[in-house]
This record gives C-alpha cells, sequence and structure tokens, in this order.
C-alpha cells in the first residue's frame, strides 16, 4: 500500500517549460535589452542544466561573456524572469498536464498524502500550485529551500525528513532524466511521464515510464 506520492512540478505536474519558462526567459532578455533569445530546440538542449539562473550562467558564458559577468546577468535576469513567470501564472498560462487531476482525485480518494519536490523557485511553485490545483499538497520543497538541484536527491530527502514516511512505501513521479536520476539516488521507486522535452532521455531508473497520464498502463499502475 502506498505511503506517499512525492510529484516533480516542471513538465510533471504542468506543462511549464515550452510556453512558460521558455517565454519568460525570453521576455527579461528583451526587456533588458539583449539579443539573446531561445527558440524551442535550444531551450531542450539548455534544459539539462537544472535550475533557471543556472542555465541563464551556462548560457552567458557560451555565448562569451566573462564568468564574472555571466554570472551577475544570470542574477538580475532571473530575478526578473521569475517575476514574468507570476504574470504568466496568473493569466492562467501554465495548466496541469493532460490526466493529472484525475490522478489526484484519485490519489486523494485513497487517503494517499502528496507532496512535491522541484528543483524550480517557490515565488512562482507557490502560486502555481494554489492556482492550479488548490490546497492537495502537504510539503512542497523547492530549490529555493535546496540549493543542490536535480540530479542531486537533496529535494527529495527533504521531502522524506518533513513527511517521515517509509521510503519503501513512497513514490516519486517525475518526467525527465535529471528528476528520475534525483528520485532513484533518494531510494524511492519512479514512475515516469514523459514530454516533448523528454521523449529521448534516458529514464532506465523508473519502475514504470508511460507517455503521459492518460496511459492506462499509469492508471492501473496506481491502483495496484
Ligand atoms: C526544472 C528546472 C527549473 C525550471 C525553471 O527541473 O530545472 O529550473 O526549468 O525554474 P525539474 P527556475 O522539473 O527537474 O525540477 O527558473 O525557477 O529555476
Ligand atoms: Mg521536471
Amino acid at each position: 500500500r502506498l505511503a506517499a506520492v512525492v510529484f516533480d512540478v516542471d513538465g510533471t505536474l504542468v506543462d511549464s517549460e515550452r510556453d512558460g519558462h521558455r517565454v519568460a526567459f525570453n521576455a527579461a532578455f528583451e526587456e533588458a535589452g539583449l539579443p539573446d533569445h531561445w527558440d524551442i530546440a535550444t531551450y531542450g538542449r539548455l534544459l539539462r542544466i537544472t535550475g533557471g539562473a543556472r542555465r541563464l550562467a551556462s548560457w552567458f558564458e557560451q555565448t562569451g561573456r566573462s564568468p564574472d559577468d555571466a554570472r551577475q546577468l544570470a542574477e538580475r535576469l532571473h530575478a526578473r524572469k521569475t517575476a514574468i513567470m507570476r504574470d504568466l501564472i496568473e493569466d492562467g498560462k501554465v495548466q496541469a498536464r493532460p490526466g493529472v487531476h484525475r490522478l489526484l482525485d484519485e490519489l486523494e480518494a485513497g487517503g494517499v498524502p502528496m507532496h512535491v519536490a522541484t528543483t524550480g523557485t517557490r515565488a512562482w511553485v507557490e502560486p502555481l500550485l494554489d492556482r492550479v490545483f488548490g490546497p492537495r499538497f502537504q510539503i512542497v520543497v523547492t530549490g529555493t529551500e535546496v540549493p543542490d538541484l536535480k540530479p542531486s536527491p537533496a529535494a527529495y530527502d527533504e521531502v522524506l525528513r518533513l513527511a517521515g514516511c517509509p521510503i519503501d512505501r513512497t513514490v516519486a513521479v517525475e518526467d525527465s532524466r535529471n528528476g528520475v536520476r534525483a528520485a532513484v539516488a533518494a531510494g524511492l521507486r519512479v514512475v515516469a511521464a514523459r514530454n516533448e522535452y523528454t521523449r529521448d532521455d534516458d529514464l532506465s531508473g523508473a519502475a514504470l515510464v508511460v507517455d503521459g497520464f492518460e496511459d492506462p498502463e499509469l492508471v492501473t499502475w496506481f491502483q495496484q
């Protein structure tokens, strides 16, 4: 019997990367008068670097800025990007992946506690969870409290510590290679629901890999 389910946010609970974060990063570049722009494919490659500020810093270095300039620019742009992301969320631009609400309803009906472990920033994670899901999640650990981002298990370790749930009966739900590695390193069984950006990721550490939350295999997996 399941003791708890811990969900990733970006790419798992919500389709947030292509039309959410990517759009917010580009708006921040434009506002700052920078020539940088991330198209869909470029952003897909950059997603291998977790954490928006680290992603920015790595990009600025790749495009010829000095390490110091890259870090400073990344910090400034990331703060602005976070504010823009909050606006996108408020405008309803970030939505649950198809089938997610139904899975959450079923888990709730079964009395299974639900938590969140994400690498994103608390300043947008909280309003997003409130707006799209309401008060479903008991413990929410973000990249703001846990600076060791995925694939480090730190966010999952912290959820497990705070929730006090038994590791062997807790399941993580993820979408990406970095996410699956983080959850496996924390000792959890993982269900992975691929998306457009993680279709070719190596998700071999997961107990079950599906193409989305409407896959009948996922539905029966959680019913067992
Ligand atoms: C998500 C991330 C985050 C988001 C952007 O990875 O890496 O950095 O892309 O959010 P995961 P921030 O789904 O594995 O948690 O800009 O707030 O970092
Ligand atoms: Mg993810």
